[in-house]
């Protein structure tokens, strides 16, 4: 059974009203493109003036800031993989990006969270594997973690939609 706590929309993750939104960011945590320079845009100067203090992030880790003009109160960055064909642990630091945001979840004691895809745009990384590795990832969590209430992933766009939509039948199956 798929756990009702996970929802899939399409649309703008920059739009969420949720605790926590997730940037898809890179290890200076400078903004760049995709759902990052969506984010900043959204977010307005504060966030990059935030992101600066913060010395960057590895791979797979994630950091937290505040939200400034976005309805998130709160913004968690976690670089993802840049997909290399799969030999250079990419699986495995695509699932630390989502166990690194949950462990920030639970320290600050945010309920309400919404992911985009990581990794699936600039980085390469493929969807349907991606899709896969992130809906385990949150289910595990959403097991451990009885206080989170809502996690909400943003598709963007029909392709990343799709392959979520076909991950969770398959999940359920
Ligand atoms: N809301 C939700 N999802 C979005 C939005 C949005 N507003 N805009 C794009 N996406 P990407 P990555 C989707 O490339 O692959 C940046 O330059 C997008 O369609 O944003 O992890 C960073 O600074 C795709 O499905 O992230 C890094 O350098 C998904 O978000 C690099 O890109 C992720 O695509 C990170 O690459």
């Amino acid at each position: 059974m798929s756990d009702r706590r996970i929802q899939l929309v399409k649309g703008d993750i920059t739009q969420q009203r949720v605790d926590a939104i997730v940037n898809a960011a890179n290890t200076s945590l400078r903004g760049g493109g995709g759902v990052d320079g969506a984010i900043h845009r959204a977010a307005g100067p504060g966030l990059l003036e935030e992101c600066r203090t913060l010395g960057g992030c590895p791979t797979g880790d994630a950091r937290i800031t505040k939200g400034y003009d976005l309805p998130a109160r709160y913004v968690i960055h976690t670089p993802g993989p840049v997909w290399q064909g799969g030999g250079v642990n990419e699986d495995a630091l695509l699932a630390s990006c989502y166990q690194s945001t949950f462990a920030l979840l639970h320290d600050h004691n945010l309920k309400t969270v919404a992911f985009p895809s990581i990794g699936t745009g600039i980085y390469r990384f493929p969807i349907d594997r991606a899709s896969r590795i992130a809906l385990r990832e949150i289910r595990r969590a959403l097991n451990e973690n009885p206080s989170i209430e809502r996690v909400v992933i943003v598709a963007f766009d029909e392709r990343t939609f799709d392959a979520y939509t076909r991950a969770l039948m398959e999940e359920s199956s």
